[in-house]
């Protein structure tokens, strides 16, 4: 029987979740990255090596990248985007020589995962991470006073921020803007308002189709050198899965995934199911889009998330949001076992509850609530396991 590679993302040595409490609890392997190295440049075996023994000193495994960051230049294919896709493939080389085969990567414009509160109080008293439309639109509209934001929010969305905004004193305003535009962890880049304006200017004239077709360039260089080595690379999804800041998408849906796979039908070109991402969509399908994709997913995002009509969302107790973590993890099962290999899972998010309440901790990578995640995967699959044939 083939089951989940249980996996935690490990953040390095200052990780404020030490690699002997991912061992204990309970995953076997380490979801890593080399946060040190400016985006665009080589990782050298060196680097990679002497990471990845500190896992393994502690009894565990680098088996997953995320993320090796995709240059702006190679999103915008602008500049020196040729040279950033060769050192691109150097990391890849880099990489399957120390072993590590799963490279997770995403081709989100300017901002990483975005989210408006680090700290949205549940009922229980633990902290989620939220994403509030209102308030995001007002970011966009009187603090970024982004040129033509208007143009994308209706009346009734624009009149709602504006109240929302004047609701704000400047701590909030600080704090909004902080969150959106620093950069959440994992993300590489951090801007200040200028440098974001500017960055969102590169992209006045890539429209979405423009913007698929840089993905495809790039994975038309990348993919082969993957299968010289026998690497994956795997898209995450955008978070939130819908445009933003006038910004184009291009991995929100289940069709963006066809549509990457149609142009560049390489085996490396593969997906990395994140439920927390595609499932603030009501029409993303999450166990179909398991099953569809099962021949192409490299690695497993499992967090769940609750949506309200506003396109407003948190992200919810495991087993109480939109996400049905029951389908997600029996159509994984299902592909793990046809195809006869162990996935890759992590618990995305967690929120911040007992002692993380009183720690610091990399918003949505706490240590009781992604424990809590992981215990919870472990249990639906052991019970799956029991029922099937
Ligand atoms: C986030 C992202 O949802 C997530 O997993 O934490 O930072 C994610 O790691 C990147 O978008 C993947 O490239
Ligand atoms: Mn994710």
């Amino acid at each position: 029987m083939y089951k989940m590679t249980q996996s935690w993302r490990w953040y390095g040595p200052s990780d404020p979740v030490p690699l002997e409490y991912i061992r204990m609890a309970g995953a076997t392997d380490i979801v890593h990255a080399l946060h040190h190295i400016p985006n665009g440049e080589v990782w050298s075996v060196e680097e990679i090596s002497a990471r990845a023994k500190m896992v393994s000193d502690a009894g565990l495994r680098w088996s997953v990248v995320e993320s090796v960051p995709v240059h702006e230049h190679i999103k915008t294919r602008e500049g020196e985007y040729l040279k950033y896709i060769e050192n691109y493939k150097q990391t890849i080389r880099n990489l399957a020589e120390c072993g590590i085969h799963c490279i997770t990567y995403n081709f989100m414009p300017v901002l990483d995962w975005t989210r408006t509160d680090l700290a949205f109080r549940m009922p229980d008293g633990s902290r989620a991470l939220r994403f509030e439309k209102a308030a995001f639109v007002a970011f966009d509209l009187f603090i970024l006073r982004r040129e033509g934001a208007e143009k994308d929010y209706t009346a009734e969305e624009i009149g709602k921020a504006r109240r929302r905004f004047e609701a704000m004193d400047e701590e909030e305003k600080k704090l909004i803007t902080r969150n959106v535009i620093a950069g959440l962890p994992g993300a590489e880049e951090s801007f200040t308002l200028e440098q974001f304006r500017d960055a969102l200017d590169r992209y006045k004239g890539i429209d979405e189709e423009q913007l698929r077709s840089n993905l495809a360039f790039f994975l038309r260089q990348v993919c082969p050198v993957c299968e010289e080595v026998g690497s994956v690379m795997v898209i995450h999804p955008d978070d939130p899965p819908y445009p933003i800041i006038g910004l184009p998408r291009v991995l929100s849906t289940a069709e963006d995934f066809r549509k990457s796979v149609e142009a560049v039908p390489s085996k490396a070109n593969g997906l990395c199911l994140c439920t927390g991402s595609f499932g603030v969509r009501a029409d993303n399908d999450c166990p179909a889009m398991m099953r569809e994709f099962g021949d192409r997913i490299g690695f497993v995002h499992l967090r769940s998330t609750r949506r309200d009509a506003e396109g407003n969302f948190f992200e919810a107790d495991l087993l109480d949001g939109d996400v049905p973590v029951y389908e997600v993890m029996k159509a994984l099962l299902e592909v793990e076992n046809r195809r006869g290999v162990s996935i890759p899972l992590r618990p995305d998010h967690g929120h911040q509850m007992c002692d993380d309440l009183y720690r610091k901790s990399n918003p949505g990578y706490s240590c009781y609530g992604r424990l809590r995640s992981l215990a919870e995967l472990r249990g639906i699959e052991h019970a799956i396991i029991q029922t099937m044939p």
